[in-house]
């Protein structure tokens, strides 16, 4: 089980829901690479999807596949599987049939879709999805100077969102998912008031699958709320705000794990 999430979700205000969870089935990579015999000058593994385009780079037109690479280290994690069932049937064309990578722990990118080529190479790899797009660029602060960082989407980072508002007997309840990274504890905050602890479904579906969490909301009034809610991870790593500087000093929407607010009307 594993939920993918494009690097881009929630980057713009129109932007939400590119994420999904599902039961993945294949092959594990590693004893593939092994299989093949990796020479000991490579360090970086290339994915190539079937879809290609025309890339426009330095003035020339260029013909390219789809690709992303990850280092020989990452690729021979054993979570990477070479992947053509989804939720026990076979994989559908969408979603990469007849073969997919499945990099659980990754964002979206690295999940290379319709695959028809792996290649081991001698240097790092740079190409439209790892360099020019799916790029975040950050300034960071050095020694009082503003620096610019580019750096490509990467791993998937700790992320949660409220999901909906449930009423019941006319008790209000709210309900959410938390994923990205092992989450230890989710906490909820109504219209900028305290920030109150939600309890967390366990009945896992392993390390890489979201959680679901809910909390109770008490007298809830009619009319509109603002409902945001931080996730924790086990590394005490809490979901930035939007205006802490990992998420306000972005300057590309990629990446996007700040806090998630929702409206609501109660009526
Ligand atoms: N070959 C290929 N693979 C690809 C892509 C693509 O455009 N071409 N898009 C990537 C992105 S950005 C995401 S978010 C995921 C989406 O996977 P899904 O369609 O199964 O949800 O596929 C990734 N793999
Ligand atoms: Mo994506």
């Amino acid at each position: 089980m594993y939920t993918i999430e494009c690097g881009g979700n929630h980057g713009f205000p129109w932007f939400t829901s590119g994420i999904g969870t599902a039961k993945w089935g294949g092959t594990p990579l590693a004893p593939l690479l092994k299989q093949a015999g990796v020479m000991e000058r490579g360090i970086e593994v290339v994915f190539w999807g079937a879809d290609s385009g025309t890339e426009v780079v330095c003035e020339m037109k260029l013909p390219q596949h789809f690709s992303r690479s990850i280092s020989l280290d990452d690729a021979m994690n054993p979570n990477n599987v070479l992947c053509y069932q989804m939720n026990g049937a076979p994989l559908p064309q969408p979603h990469g049939a007849a073969v997919r990578l499945i990099a659980a722990g990754w964002y979206g990118i690295a999940n290379v879709k319709w695959l028809n080529r792996i290649e081991v190479r001698d240097t790092r790899f740079m190409g439209r999805f790892m360099a020019r797009d799916y790029v975040t660029i950050r300034e960071e602060l050095r020694n009082g100077e503003t620096e610019a960082v580019e750096t490509s989407v990467g791993r998937a980072l700790l992320k949660s969102a409220p999901a909906r508002v449930t009423r019941k007997d006319g008790q209000y309840r709210i309900v959410g998912a938390a994923w990205g990274a092992p989450v230890a504890g989710v906490e909820v905050q109504v219209d900028g008031g305290p920030w109150r602890a939600a309890s967390i479904d366990r009945s896992e579906q392993g390390k890489f699958a979201w959680s679901f969490w809910s909390i109770d909301w008490p007298n809830a009034t009619s009319g509109e709320h603002t409902i945001t809610s931080r996730a924790v991870d086990i590394q005490a790593n809490v979901l930035p705000a939007m205006d802490d500087p990992r998420i306000a000093k972005k300057k590309t929407y990629w990446e996007s794990n700040g806090q998630v607010s929702r409206r609501i009307r109660v009526a």
